[in-house]
This record gives C-alpha cells, structure tokens and sequence, in this order.
C-alpha cells in the first residue's frame, strides 16, 4: 500500500522528487491553480477553519484523517490507486497485451480528448457552486459543501498530471485552459452543457451531488477499466472521493424529503410551502430537471466515438472485466430507444456504437434506487405521493430525442402539448423563486433551515452541534 509523502510542495505518491521536469512543470501550474481558487472558487471562504478530510495514503483507511483546514492551504495533491502487477489491456482490440504505461502513439488525441473532457467537468462544478457558502442550511452542510469542493479541486490536479506527465507541450496547454474555460462563460464555457448550468440553491446542489456526481461515478468507472494504467488508477482513486459526493446528495434529498414528510403530516396537506418546506412536487420538479440534464451527459445513443474508444481500449463500460462475453463485441447488439412514426420504439444495434446507451441504462437503474428509499419514507408516513424518473427521452438536449417532445411518461406529444404542460414538469421562474427566498443562512452551531431535515448523525464521530466551520 503506497503512503502519500507530504514532505513535497505537492503531496503525491508518484515519487514526484525523482523526476524533476514533472515537478518544475506542476509547481508552475500549482500559482495559477491558486489564483484560479481564489477568483473562482467558493466566495469569500479563505480565512474559514472547516473540518476537513485529507487523504493520507490510498487505501480505504487512508481517509481517516480530519483537521481543521483552511481551503486555501488543503494538501491538493496526486494520488494514484496501487498498482496491479501484470495488468492487462482487457477489452478491444488489443485485449491480452499488456496494460499501456505510456500512451499509445496512435491513440494519443482520443486519450488526450477522454482526459480533457473528464478534466474540465472538476473545476466546472467548483465554479457553478461557489455562491452556495452564502446561504448554507447548517453548518454540517456547509462542511460537506466544502469537502466536495476541495475535492474536485483535487480531481482536476489528477487529471492535470496525467496531462503533465504524459503529453508534453500539448498537455500543459490542455491543462492552463482548463483554468481559462469557465462555467456559463458565454465566450469560453465548460465542455459539455450540464457542467455550465449555475448551481444558485442548496435543493439544486444536492440534486447535483445525487444526480450529477453520479455520472462522475460512471464515467470514471469506464475510465477506470483503461488500457492506459496511470488512467486507470488515478480514475480509480478519484472514484473512493466520488462516493463521498454521491452520500452528501442522496442524504441530502433524503432529508429535504423527510421534512416535506413531517410539515405534510404537520399540517395535513401536500401544500408546504406556506409553513417553509420544499413540497414533494418542487422536488419532482427539480429532480426531472437535473436526470434529463445528466442523460445528455452520457453523449448520444449511437456513437461511433464510443465504440472507437472502446475498440482502442481507452474506455471500457462498466464493470468491464465482470462481464460475462468476449470484450469485443465485433457481433453483438444492443437494444436502442429510437424515435419512428411519432413513437419510442426499441431497435436492435451493434453493441460497439451503442457504449454511451448501455452506459446511461445503469445510470438509470443506479439513480432509481435512491428514489425507492426516498419513496418509501413518504409511503410510511402515510403519504399518497409517489417520486418518478422521468422517462430517458423527455427533456433531453443530446442524441434522438433532442428537439423531440416527449412528456415524464414517455408519450411523444405535439408542441403545442409540451408549451402547455412544461411549467408543470420542470422548475419555472416562480419556483426557483420561492426555493431560493427558504435560502436563508443558519449558521449556529446543531442549528438546520426549517426546509430540511437534520442528518442522522455528524461526521467523522462529532456531533451534529460541533462547529464544523469557525468563520474567523
Ligand atoms: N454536452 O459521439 P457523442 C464528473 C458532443 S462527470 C456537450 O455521443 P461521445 C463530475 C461530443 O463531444 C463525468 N457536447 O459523444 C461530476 C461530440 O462532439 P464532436 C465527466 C456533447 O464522445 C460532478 C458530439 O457531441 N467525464 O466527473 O461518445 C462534479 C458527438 O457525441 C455532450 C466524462 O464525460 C454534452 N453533454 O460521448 C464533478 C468522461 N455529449 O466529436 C465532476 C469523458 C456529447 O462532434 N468523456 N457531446 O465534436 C466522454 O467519455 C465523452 O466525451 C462523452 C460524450 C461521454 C461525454
């Protein structure tokens, strides 16, 4: 088990002092990292001591170091999952020949892309969420607002070294623009869309964690099952931090439900809003909004991008190597949602070009599971309200249904249909209004916002009362 030598400006368990251009490239980087913090990061959060967890080596224990931290000196770092002796590349074309410790000549821009577009996503979410210190619901919150932000900032600089070490000049370019792009910048903005909507609400930040981050999940696990071994690892260790991020989201829903939960039964009625809740069809709302934002993040249903990648051996699907068939799929099929003669049908595809879809497919089932939980809590209290995902093809920004018009149900609908019925489907203007007036900071130690439940219990053995951020 590789331990992180904390003795080096930048903490790392890739023996950065043996090599000495790596080190000199990375420090140059590391001023306009912190300038970047500092101008896009969370607002006015410098002088804050948070209780924060810092890796310390790169096991699961590895994690159980907590102190008080100010977010401009936490130990950002490369950290690298152990390596596993004789890897081999396990799907594609080159499957059986050794996992690649350098990149492959031939594949060099579609790794590069793969890593860029994975790269861009990190400091995209510390820039959509920067207002949300300001009107934090508890301190707790607060606390895990920032653990999350400091470790994106932390996934950046993984990908930031894999850009360093293995491409050159071309790579330290990729790695100062992803600083230069920044979300919802009309003029540069973040790669892919969902990455430049504002994240302005706390009910909007937990969907995020829930939704959003769990894509993270996905995505990295494909990029965990590459050919290209520093990839694999480092995506693997990334995604023991994204665990963190999905717990803070599902528990965070889960607890704005569970008050609409006790304010219903309080007050006899669905319609919270009048005693300061987030009533169960707002949370609908907000959820249908960010699930179909997030399916446009699995790229189109037929994408010969995706079997390219798979076919090199960049990017794997998921649970690659538990997969029970010959990791080429050069005769397979998949079934694909398609759009014929104003219906949804599914139609059989060559499995290569259908990566992106399978993918979203256990996205999907992924995502459904919270919502069981969440459903069954409204259920035992006696609640007649039941969350839904909406159907994959409502909503959608990216692939076959763009453009079409497909209701929460998956019945396609004509346009004038969607206008008339949109308002009740995903957040308008008054909606998002009346969530942010409940965004009132609660800032007292063991105090939470009237909207949301208190957690089931604190971090790291402290209570729910402990101080987790001294604003001095
Ligand atoms: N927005 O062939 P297609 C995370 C473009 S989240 C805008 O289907 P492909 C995190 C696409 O670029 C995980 N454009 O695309 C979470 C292509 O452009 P060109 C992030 C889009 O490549 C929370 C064209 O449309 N990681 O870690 O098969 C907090 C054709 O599309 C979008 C990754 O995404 C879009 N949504 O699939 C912090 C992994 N979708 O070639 C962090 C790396 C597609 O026509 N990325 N386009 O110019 C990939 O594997 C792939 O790039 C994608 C897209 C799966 C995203």
């Amino acid at each position: 088990m590789s331990t992180i030598d904390y003795s080096q400006k930048i903490p790392n368990n890739v023996n950065l002092g043996d090599d000495r251009r790596l080190q000199r490239a990375l420090e140059n980087w590391q001023p306009a990292f912190l300038n970047w913090w500092g101008d896009m990061g969370p607002i006015d959060s410098s002088e804050y001591e948070i209780f924060l967890r810092t890796a310390i080596d790169v096991s699961a224990k590895g994690w159980a170091h907590f102190e008080m931290v100010k977010m401009p000196e936490y130990r950002w770092g490369i950290f690298l999952a152990d390596k596993e002796e004789d890897r081999k590349v396990n799907f594609g074309a080159h499957m059986g020949e050794a996992a690649w410790q350098e990149v492959p000549g031939e594949y060099r821009g579609e790794l590069r892309r793969l890593i860029v577009t994975q790269g861009d996503t990190e400091p995209a979410s510390v820039e959509q969420q920067r207002a949300l210190g300001k009107t934090c619901p508890s301190l707790y919150d607060l606390r895990s607002l920032f653990q999350v932000n400091v470790e994106e900032g932390r996934h950046l600089w993984a990908m930031v070294y894999l850009l360093h070490a293995y491409f050159g000049r071309d790579g330290r370019e990729e790695a100062e623009e992803m600083l230069q792009r920044h979300a919802g910048d009309p003029d540069k903005p973040r790669i892919l869309e969902a990455f430049n909507v504002p994240t302005i609400d706390w009910l909007s930040f937990f969907m995020f964690t829930y939704f959003q981050d769990r894509d993270g999940k996905f995505q990295l696990s494909s990029l965990a099952e590459s050919g290209f071994d520093p990839l694999a690892r480092t995506c693997r260790f990334m995604l023991t931090e994204e665990a963190h991020h999905m717990f803070v989201g599902d528990t965070g829903v889960g607890r704005i439900v569970q008050r609409a939960v006790e304010l219903s039964k309080e007050h006899d009625t669905l319609d919270i809003r009048p005693f300061g809740g987030v009533d169960l069809a707002t949370i609908q709302k907000w959820m249908n909004f960010h699930f179909s934002i997030c399916l446009d993040l699995f790229g189109q249903e037929k994408s010969t991008n995706a079997g390219n990648f798979y076919n090199m051996g960049l990017k794997g699907r998921y649970l690659e190597t538990k997969i029970d068939d010959d990791h080429k799929l050069d005769n397979d099929t998949f079934m694909v949602p398609d759009l014929k003669d104003g219906k949804i049908i599914m139609s059989e595809m060559p499995a290569l070009t259908s990566i992106n879809e399978r993918l979203r497919n256990a996205y999907r089932d992924d995502c459904q599971r919270g919502i069981d939980r969440w459903n069954k809590n409204i259920a035992e209290a006696g609640i007649d309200f039941k969350l839904t995902l909406p159907h994959t093809a409502f909503h959608r920004n990216i692939g076959t249904f763009r453009d079409a018009t497909v209701d929460p149900q998956g019945n396609v609908i004509s346009q004038q249909e969607w206008d008339a019925n949109i308002d009740n489907w995903v957040p308008t203007d008054d909606d998002r209004s009346f969530v942010e007036s409940l965004m009132i900071p609660v800032t007292e130690p063991g105090k939470m916002a009237g909207w949301i439940a208190a957690p089931a219990r604190g971090v790291q053995g402290k209570d729910t009362d402990f101080e987790y951020v001294k604003f001095h």
